[in-house]
């Protein structure tokens, strides 16, 4: 007789040991040896049957996405952070982790936290909004010190599976920990130094609010490799340019120096963001690169 199994979800998994969360708790599991004979390694997101008798995982359900790093399944979102200043924002990093999101299939939210750091005179959120606005992208400016939008922020979290990715010290932990105080997550520069040292190989966890749905709160990473997108989907992956879809001279266009390119003439006429434009120029000619070796 087949034993009845549950559906869970792996929250963690270390040493080959996964934890399985359903709505009566989390069971320290194995994965049983078919999943190595069909080269299927299970991975902190998946959605699985398990049975609590045998503590083991006996099927994974298939995966909505795959991403490598942090290495997590099922993501429905990537929650951008980036501080408006301390540190400033790199956009060209900040427009490169998108073009990863977007080619993940994810929905993408771009946060900019510490907004009480801005001022009257330079108005960055302001400049950082209208830049944003038009790629149809979810914006929200935060501050996790005045709370200031981290409702609006805990609504966009429930019933998904969010990856909150960002720069080291723009505030992910410290917006989880406002979002959910029980979260405790270690804040600031020195104690990141300290937890890096402390474990040389940093397992992803999925966290679980109470508000409804899951967070995984990433160690920053400062450079992404972009090596099997193709230079002509580069493009697709900046939505605020599909507004000039098709309307090049050339179909092949990659908006560089092709005569008659309607995204080029979109940015003379100050209708596309120079600062987009400069983040794709540089990450398409990153992309040529690698297609040189
Ligand atoms: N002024 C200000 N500081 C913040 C804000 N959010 C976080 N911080 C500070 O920024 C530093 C880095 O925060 P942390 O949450 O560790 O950033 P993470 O590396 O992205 O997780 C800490 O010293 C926080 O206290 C904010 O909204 N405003
Ligand atoms: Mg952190
Ligand atoms: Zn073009």
């Amino acid at each position: 007789m087949g034993e009845k199994l549950v559906e869970g979800r792996i929250v963690k998994g270390i040493a080959g040991f996964y934890y399985v969360q359903d709505e009566s708790g989390i069971l320290e599991c194995k994965a049983r040896g078919k999943f190595k004979k069909m080269g299927l390694v299970p991975m902190v997101g998946d959605r699985v049957l398990f049975s609590k008798q045998h503590a083991a995982i006996e099927d994974i359900l298939p995966r909505t996405s795959e991403l490598v790093r942090p290495t997590v399944s099922n993501v429905d979102q990537a929650v951008i952070v980036f501080a408006v200043r301390f540190p400033d924002p790199n956009m060209v990093l900040l427009d490169k982790m998108t073009v990863l999101a977007v080619k993940e299939g994810l929905d993408v939210v771009l946060v900019f936290n510490k907004v009480d750091l801005d001022d009257a005179e330079s108005q960055l959120t302001q400049k950082l909004e209208s830049i944003y606005g038009p790629t149809g992208f979810k914006v929200l400016t935060t501050c996790s010190v005045t709370g200031f939008q981290i409702e609006e922020l805990k609504a966009m979290l429930k019933g998904k599976v969010s990856v909150f990715a960002g720069p080291s010290g723009v505030g992910k932990s410290s917006l989880l920990n406002a979002i959910e105080p029980g979260l405790a997550l270690k804040t600031g520069a020195v104690s990141e130094k300290i937890q890096r040292g402390k474990h040389t190989t940093r397992h992803s966890e999925l966290l679980e609010l109470a508000s409804g749905g899951f967070v995984v709160d990433t160690p920053g990473f400062t450079s992404l490799e972009l090596k099997d997108l193709e230079a002509d989907l580069l493009s697709s992956c900046f939505p605020d340019f599909e507004y000039y879809p098709g309307n090049c001279r050339f179909d092949d266009c990659l908006h560089m120096e092709e005569p008659d390119c309607r995204i080029r003439e979109a940015v003379q006429a100050g209708k596309l963001s120079d600062s987009r434009y400069n983040s794709y120029v540089l990450i398409l000619n990153e992309i040529r690169q690698y297609r040189r070796y």
